[in-house]
C-alpha cells in the first residue's frame, strides 16, 4: 500500500527542496506558514507541493482550446491543426469548454438551493421533527414580496405556497424567475432585448449541456449569451433561494463578534470543523456539540469540552448566524489538520479537497461525509436526511470524542493566537445600522464619503502567494474611500489582517472612516458565504431602485483576486450579466480564443454595460476598479 504521509518523491527534479522552500511566499498568514514547515517536517504533500508536481502545466488546457465532447476527438488546436475533427474552431472549442465550465458553477449553487427548497418543504409540511423555522418573519415577507398571500394566514400554509413557488423555479413552465421582482426595470429590458432573461434554473442549465453537445451551438458569442442566463438563474435563483431560505430556518444574521485563524483550534478539547456550504448540515452539529450530555462525555474522556469551528462557506454560514469561529480558507483546510489537533471533519459538498481524507489519515483526524451526491473514497457516511438530522450529528461528534483519546499530543501545534472579527451583516442588518433605510448610505455615496460599493469574493488558489491578492486589493480600496463588501473564503483573508474590525477604519480614507466611525462598523463588511453573493445582487438592486437607474450605473464593482472554481466564475459571469464590471485575478481558460477574450474583457461592456478585468497584480487592480467608479460617479452626475 501506498503510504499518503511519505509520499514517493516525484521523478523530476522540479521537487521543491528543503533549501528552496520558501513558505513566506506561499502564504501571508503566520499560521499558515507555520503549518507548511510542519507538514514538510512530517513529509506530508499539500496543495502547494501537489502544483509543483503539476507543474508545467498543460497549455493546451489552459487557453480552453483542448476538446473532449466527442470521441471523433481528442481535439487540440494549434497552428497545424487550427480545427477539430467536426471541424470546430478555438472559437468554438473554447466557447463550449467556458460554458460548460460555468454550467458547473451554476449546477453547485442551484443544486444547494433546491436541497434548502426541500427542506422548507419537509418542516412546512410537518415532516421533520429534527428542523424548525426559527425565523418565520422572513418567510412572510419573501412570500409577500413574491406575491403570495399572507395576511391571517398560517405560516406554514404561506410556507407551502412559497415552496411551490420556489419549485417552479427549478422547472421549465416559468417564463423568467420570481425573485427578478427584485430587478431594476432597465435590466429587465436589458435581459429581454437580449433574450437572456433567466427563465428556470435546471432548464438553463440542461440547455448549456445541450448546445455544447458536438453539433448544436457553433457560435462563440451565442455561447457565452447562454452562459450569462444560466449564471443569472444561479444567481438570482439558486443562490438567492439558498440564501433566503437559510435565513428562514436558521435566521437572519446579525452583526456578533467570532474568531478567526487555527487559533480558534483548542488544545485540550475535542475539535470539531465543519467544511462545505449547506448549513443544514453544520447547524445540527452545532446543535450537537452545545449537548450536555455529549460534553460530559467528552470530559470522562479527559478533554475539556468540544470546540466546534468551521472553514470555508458553511463556516460563513455558522459564522454570520451564530459567531461560530472559522479555523480556515481554502487553502487553510489542509493545514488545519496538520495541527494534529482536529479529531473529526464534517462535510457537505463542494471545494472539499480530496486529500483531507487522506492527510487525515497521516493522523487520526477521521472524516464524515453527510450528502449522497458527495462521498470520499476513505471517509465515514452518516447520511444526513431531515428525519435524522439530528440523531447523526449526536453520532459524528461522539465519533470525535472517541478520536480526542487517540490523539497524539506531542504532535499537537496550534501556532497562534486568534484574531476578532465582526461578522453578520446581512441587507437587513445593515439597513438596521443606518437606522432602517438605505438613505444614509445613498446620501454618503452622493456625497463621495463613501465613492463607491466593491464586493470582494472568492478562493484561494496556490498559484498565488495565500491571500496576498485578496487583503491588499480590500486595502488599498478602502483607502480610496470604497465600502468592501467581503463573502466566501477572501472574509477569513480579511478577518486574520483585522480588517474585518472596527478599528480597521484607520486604514480607510478619511470618507469611509467618517462613515463607518460613526456607525462603529468595520470598513469591510462580512456578508455571508459564496451563495450569500446574492445579498449583494440583492443590495445593489436595492440601491438602483433607490435611485431609479440600473445596476450598470451605479460606481459598484465585484473582484475574486484568487478563484479557482467554476462557482467562482459563475459567479462573476452573473455579476457582470447584472451589469457589475468584475475583476478577476486570474483568466479562466480562455485565452485561446480571440472572440471570447475579446468578449469577456471589452464586448461585453457594449452588451450588458459591464464587462470583466483580468490582473493580478492587486494594487493595478484597485486602480482599474477606482477608474470604473470614477466613470460611474461621474455618470451619475457625481464628483468622481
Ligand atoms: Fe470554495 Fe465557498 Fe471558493 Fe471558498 S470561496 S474556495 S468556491 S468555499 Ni466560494
Ligand atoms: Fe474534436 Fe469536434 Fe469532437 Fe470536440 S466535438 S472532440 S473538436 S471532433
Amino acid at each position: 500500500m501506498q503510504l499518503f504521509c511519505n509520499p514517493p518523491k516525484s521523478t523530476g527534479d522540479e521537487k521543491v527542496t528543503e533549501k528552496e522552500f520558501n513558505v513566506e511566499a506561499m502564504s501571508i498568514h503566520k499560521d499558515a506558514q507555520a503549518m507548511l514547515h510542519k507538514a514538510k517536517q512530517e513529509d506530508i504533500e499539500t496543495a502547494w507541493d501537489r502544483l509543483q508536481n503539476q507543474s508545467p502545466q498543460c497549455k493546451f488546457g489552459d487557453t480552453g482550446i483542448c476538446c473532449r465532447i466527442c470521441v471523433m476527438g481528442p481535439c487540440r488546436i494549434s497552428k497545424k491543426a487550427p480545427l477539430g475533427v467536426c471541424g470546430a474552431d478555438a472559437d468554438v472549442i473554447v466557447a463550449r469548454n467556458f460554458g460548460r465550465f460555468l454550467c458547473g458553477g451554476a449546477a453547485g449553487h442551484s443544486d444547494h438551493g433546491r436541497d434548502c427548497i426541500e427542506a422548507l418543504e419537509a418542516i412546512v409540511e410537518g415532516k421533520t421533527k429534527d428542523y424548525t423555522l426559527a425565523n418565520p418573519e422572513k418567510l412572510l415577507a419573501v412570500a409577500s414580496e413574491l406575491g403570495i398571500a399572507t395576511e391571517n394566514r398560517d405560516v406554514m400554509e404561506v410556507g407551502r405556497d412559497l415552496v411551490d413557488v420556489f419549485y417552479s423555479d427549478f422547472a421549465s413552465r416559468k417564463k423568467e424567475l420570481a425573485f427578478l421582482c427584485r430587478v431594476p426595470q432597465k435590466r429587465k429590458e436589458k435581459w429581454q432585448e437580449l433574450g437572456i432573461t433567466p427563465r428556470g434554473v435546471d432548464r438553463e442549465i440542461a440547455e448549456m449541456m445541450h448546445r455544447t453537445h458536438m453539433g448544436c451551438d457553433n457560435d462563440a458569442p451565442n455561447t457565452l449569451l447562454h452562459g450569462a442566463r444560466m449564471c443569472l438563474a444561479d444567481g438570482w435563483g439558486g443562490s438567492m433561494i439558498a440564501t433566503e431560505i437559510s435565513d428562514m430556518l436558521f435566521g437572519t444574521p446579525t452583526p456578533k463578534k467570532s474568531k478567526v485563524n487555527l487559533g480558534v483550534l483548542k488544545k485540550d478539547q475535542v475539535n470539531i470543523l465543519v467544511h462545505g456550504h449547506n448549513p443544514i448540515v453544520s447547524e445540527k452539529i452545532l446543535e450537537a456539540v452545545n449537548d450536555p450530555e455529549l460534553i460530559e462525555l467528552a470530559r470522562s474522556k479527559g478533554a475539556k469540552g468540544i470546540n466546534l469551528a468551521g472553514l470555508c462557506c458553511t463556516g460563513n454560514e455558522l459564522m454570520m448566524r451564530k459567531g461560530v469561529p472559522m479555523a480556515g480558507n481554502h487553502l487553510m483546510t489542509e493545514l488545519a489538520i496538520v495541527t494534529g489537533a482536529v479529531e473529526l471533519i464534517v462535510v457537505d459538498y463542494q471545494c472539499i479537497m480530496p486529500s483531507l481524507v487522506q492527510i487525515g489519515n497521516c493522523y487520526h483526524t477521521k472524516m464524515i461525509t453527510t450528502a449522497d451526491k458527495a462521498k470520499f473514497t476513505g471517509a465515514e457516511h452518516y447520511k444526513f436526511t431531515m428525519e435524522n438530522g439530528s440523531a447523526q450529528a449526536r453520532a459524528a461528534v461522539k465519533l470525535a470524542i472517541e478520536g480526542y483519546a487517540v490523539r497524539d499530543h506531542a504532535r499537537v501545534d496550534i501556532p497562534i493566537e486568534p484574531v476578532d472579527i465582526l461578522t453578520g451583516f446581512s441587507n437587513e442588518a445593515i439597513v438596521g445600522a443606518l437606522g432602517g433605510s438605505l438613505t444614509p448610505l445613498i446620501d454618503a455615496i452622493k456625497a463621495g464619503k463613501i465613492r463607491g460599493i466593491v464586493g470582494i469574493v472568492g478562493c484561494n488558489n496556490p498559484k498565488f502567494k495565500q491571500d496576498h491578492c485578496n487583503v491588499t486589493l480590500a486595502r488599498e480600496l478602502i483607502k480610496k474611500d470604497i465600502l468592501v463588501l467581503a463573502t466566501g473564503c477572501v472574509t477569513t483573508a480579511l478577518g486574520k489582517v483585522g480588517l474585518l474590525l472596527p478599528e480597521a477604519i484607520d486604514q480607510a480614507g478619511p470618507g469611509l472612516k467618517e462613515i463607518c466611525g460613526s456607525l462603529g462598523v468595520p470598513p469591510v463588511l462580512h456578508v455571508g458565504s459564496c451563495v450569500d453573493n446574492a445579498r449583494i445582487l440583492q443590495a445593489c438592486a436595492l440601491i438602483a431602485n433607490e435611485l431609479g437607474v440600473d445596476i450598470a450605473d451605479l460606481p459598484v464593482a465585484a473582484s475574486s483576486p484568487e478563484w479557482y472554481s467554476e462557482k467562482a466564475a459563475a459567479i462573476g459571469t452573473y455579476a457582470v450579466a447584472s451589469g457589475i464590471y468584475t475583476h478577476l485575478g486570474l483568466p479562466p481558460n480562455i485565452l485561446g480564443s480571440e472572440v471570447m477574450t475579446n468578449l469577456a474583457v471589452k464586448g461585453l461592456d457594449d452588451v450588458v454595460g459591464a464587462c470583466f478585468a483580468v490582473e493580478p497584480d492587486p494594487v493595478k487592480a484597485a486602480t482599474l476598479i477606482d477608474t470604473r467608479i470614477k466613470s460611474k460617479r461621474e455618470g451619475l452626475g457625481l464628483a468622481p
